[in-house]
């Protein structure tokens, strides 16, 4: 399973640093939903379960965290700590996000609006899922 970071380009001049995020240019969909993550507690792991179709980039634009993506064969971790890389997490992939930092901010694009029933929280399930 390969890790999919995106690298955004860095904008900006003298004064700072700017990026732009434009659905289906630099994020391969088409954008339905923004949330964001903040004030996560320490060593609180959060996410344990994968999405039946949603399609998501995940962009730490303050601090830092750690991402688990498992797709049933393979586990990989990543650390995401600059607010120019992208995550992509797609569906069927398990994912836990953890060790983050307490100024922490998780901004995460998706392609769908919020639906309970596309989530699989059942690691068993999922597995039963993803192996046919
Ligand atoms: C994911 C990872 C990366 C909503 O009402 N609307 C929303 O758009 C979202 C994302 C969540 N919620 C509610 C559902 C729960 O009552 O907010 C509460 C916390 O959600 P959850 O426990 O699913 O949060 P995480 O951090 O475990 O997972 C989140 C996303 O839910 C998930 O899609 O992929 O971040």
């Amino acid at each position: 399973m390969e890790i999919n970071i995106l690298a955004f380009k860095i904008l900006g001049d003298d004064r700072g640093s700017l990026i732009s995020i434009e659905q289906s240019k630099n994020i391969p969909f088409d954008i339905k939903r923004v949330y964001y993550i903040f004030g996560t507690k320490q060593n609180i792991r959060r996410g344990f379960h994968a999405h039946k179709k949603l399609k998501q980039v995940a962009v730490c634009i303050s601090g830092s965290c750690k991402f688990l993506l498992d797709n049933g064969e393979t586990k990989k971790t990543t650390l995401l700590n600059r607010p120019d890389k992208g995550l992509l997490i797609n569906d069927m992939i398990w994912h836990e996000m953890y060790n983050f930092s307490s100024d922490c901010v998780l901004m995460v694009l998706a392609d769908d609006f919020y639906d309970e029933n596309d989530y699989i929280r059942n690691y068993d399930e999922f597995l039963k899922v993803v192996n046919g």
